[in-house]
């Protein structure tokens, strides 16, 4: 729930609670700040030289105990209450419910590219029903970019060569601004895209025109599965739970892997797109390095198309 509820609110919840941890964080300040400087003036005043110098004499103060106690542990617990407060906050911008629409967000100078699920892409404009939770799996084809959506008060670098993400729940229809909020050349500027939250009848209808004008179009995790069976994968991992000479890909998702120095790694995005890359930087316990890479095979629409289909072997 969020503390206040300022006007011209945030189009989701969590942008409402990023607000209320803001205007904490404000107020309190603001209550200091105006003691401080009060007390600042009111001393200035009261104690300002009336006589002459050699009349009057500095009184000797060493300390006070009380005093001391009373600065230390009032901002501490003020900074642990803002702590906790902005972590409370922090996760729930961070963990997107579970079923979220994966929408694949790509970065170049200077625009952005959004890939839908069913295969259809788009570019500076992506469009979401209201009320469902979306999450956009961000990285980027040449420098850093930002993904910069003001009016939900979030913000998420895109980085080449690795994954990012970034979630959402829409609550109200309308148009909204998508900003690159990292310098990445000329184009800066013109780096920009729209967000348009439709009512789900009206979504379903536009998307359903959208897919039969894109004939071509294949669902992601279509065409991440033909990839899959294509590319030899097959011969060495299963889906059905049996190790062959690389380990199961059937629940791969989200799987604690033991490695061979030790460690143990969950398989997330970036470890699975690791693992088509860079195969033998880490090796599963157990197995042999002797996965290739399909750096020079797979483009990087075709990891994220085969990430997506690994996510719904289980
Ligand atoms: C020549 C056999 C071979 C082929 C072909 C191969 N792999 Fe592998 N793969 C392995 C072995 C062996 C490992 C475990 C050792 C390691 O981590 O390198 C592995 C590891 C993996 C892992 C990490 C698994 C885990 O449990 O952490 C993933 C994911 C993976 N492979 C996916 C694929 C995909 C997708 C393809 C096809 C594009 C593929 N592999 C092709 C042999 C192979
Ligand atoms: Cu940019």
């Amino acid at each position: 729930m969020s503390l206040f509820t300022p006007s011209g609110a945030g189009a989701s919840r969590v942008a409402g609670e990023i607000d209320s941890v803001f205007i904490f964080i404000t107020l309190v300040g603001l209550f200091f700040f105006l003691l401080t400087q009060g007390f600042l003036i009111y001393f200035a005043i009261k104690y300002r030289r009336r006589k002459r110098e050699e009349e009057e004499e500095t009184p000797y103060i060493t300390g006070h105990t009380l005093l001391e106690w009373v600065w230390i542990v009032i901002p501490t617990i003020l900074v642990m209450v803002m702590f906790a407060y902005g972590f409370k906050v922090y996760r729930d911008i961070r963990m997107p419910p579970p079923g979220a629409t994966e929408i694949n967000v790509t970065g170049k100078q200077w625009f952005f590219e959004f890939k839908y699920p069913d295969g259809r892409s788009a570019i500076n404009e992506v469009r979401i029903p209201v009320g469902k939770p979306v999450k956009f799996i961000l990285t980027s084809r040449d420098v850093i970019h930002s993904f910069y959506l003001p009016d939900f008060r979030i913000k998420q670098d895109l980085l080449p060569g690795a994954y990012t993400y970034l979630w959402l729940q829409p609550e109200k229809t309308g148009t909204f601004d998508i900003f690159c909020a990292e310098y990445c050349g000329v184009g800066h500027s013109i780096m920009r895209a729209k967000l348009v939250v439709m009512g789900q009848q009206e979504y379903d209808a536009w998307a359903g025109g959208a897919v039969a004008a894109a004939p071509g179009a294949v669902p992601t995790v279509a065409r991440g599965k033909k990839l899959v069976e294509d590319s030899g994968c097959l011969a060495c991992h299963s889906l059905d739970g049996t190790a062959k000479v690389g380990p199961t890909l059937k629940g791969i998702y989200g799987r604690k892997v033991g490695l061979t120095d030790g460690k143990t790694v969950i398989a997330d995005d970036n470890y699975l797109r690791e693992s088509l890359l860079e195969p033998n930087t880490r090796v599963v316990k157990g197995f042999q390095p002797v996965m290739p890479t399909f750096k020079q095979t797979l483009k990087e629409e075709d990891i994220a198309a085969i990430i997506a289909y690994l996510k719904t072997v289980k």
